[in-house]
């Protein structure tokens, strides 16, 4: 297990937890923060007791952006040929156990786009979503303009690119960014009863819908239906499916093995 500085990796049941840890940055998003959610993605990828990987942040921000101090002397190829925007956000996308997104208080920049490459996103009473970039003479990095168009359409996605203004938790779950909204003291709980019930599901079940819903992000319908019905198919390959079908009609919980 690798060791970390600025986040804190836990686990509860099949369920591991990465939290981000800068409360005084409000989770100021640096390269350092990017590498090591990377490693512990990696960490509990491979960990076969994890079913699903929660990602958090603090009561009053999820992540205020990209860390504007470290940013702020770069030049042009410093950004280009470091490259630091693919390290942990293509790692958290690509990641192939399910992932979901607690977000409280400020989702901004970097910090949404990093909760937009988890798979759901949970969101407490307080939290606000915007890609504020624009008022700092640039755009978003990490597929802010790509993933917040594709899940609130061009004209709400403009509205916050090009004006830099936030949305609260009841606009984010109305124009579809968010899945649930819950009371704030609840955020953890909730999502940690999400994050449970998922990870008891059967894991190639799991991987293989998600892979399916993610075509239908990346790739034109007809494609995306291709990759559902061979993934489809491939269900009937495993024990979990035998099993949950035998379940059903024997009236009883199935039990899931596959790994
Ligand atoms: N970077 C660095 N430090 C930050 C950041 C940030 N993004 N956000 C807050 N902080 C620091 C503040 O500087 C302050 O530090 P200090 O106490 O030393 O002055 C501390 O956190 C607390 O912040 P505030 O005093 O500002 O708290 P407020 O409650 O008054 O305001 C806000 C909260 C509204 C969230 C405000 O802090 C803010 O506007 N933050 C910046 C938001 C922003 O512009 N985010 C976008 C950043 S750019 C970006 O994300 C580009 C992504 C492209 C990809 C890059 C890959 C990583």
């Amino acid at each position: 297990m690798s060791t970390f500085e600025h986040i804190i990796v836990d686990s509860k049941g099949a369920v591991g937890i990465i939290t981000l840890n800068r409360p005084k940055m409000l989770n100021a998003l640096s390269f350092g923060v990017f590498r090591e959610i990377a490693a512990a993605v990696d960490d509990l990828e491979a960990d076969d007791a994890i079913g699903c990987i929660l990602l958090a942040g603090g009561e009053k921000a999820f992540a205020a952006g990209a860390d504007i101090k470290e940013m702020q002397p770069k030049t042009f190829i410093d950004m280009f040929s470091s490259d630091f925007t693919a390290i942990g956000g293509d790692r958290v996308a690509n990641c192939r156990k399910p992932t979901i997104a607690a977000v409280s208080g400020y989702a901004l920049g970097g910090g949404c786009e990093l909760a937009m490459m988890c798979d759901i996103i949970i969101a407490a009473d307080t939290a606000k979503f915007g890609q504020p970039e624009i008022t700092l003479g640039t755009i978003p990095g990490i597929g802010g303009t790509q993933r917040l168009t594709r899940a609130v359409g061009k004209s709400k996605a403009m509205d916050l690119c090009l004006t830099g203004r936030m949305m609260d938790a009841a606009e984010a779950e109305r124009s579809g960014l968010v899945s649930r909204v819950v009371p704030a003291d609840k955020l953890m709980e909730e999502a940690l009863a999400m994050a449970e019930k998922i990870a008891s599901m059967s894991r190639p079940a799991a991987a293989m819908a998600k892979e399916a819903i993610n075509r239908a992000f990346e790739t034109p319908l007809s494609e995306g239906i291709n990759v559902e019905r061979n993934l489809f198919h491939s269900t009937f390959a495993l024990e979990d499916r035998a099993e949950g079908m035998v379940a059903f009609i024997e009236k009883r919980k199935p039990v899931n093995k596959n790994r």
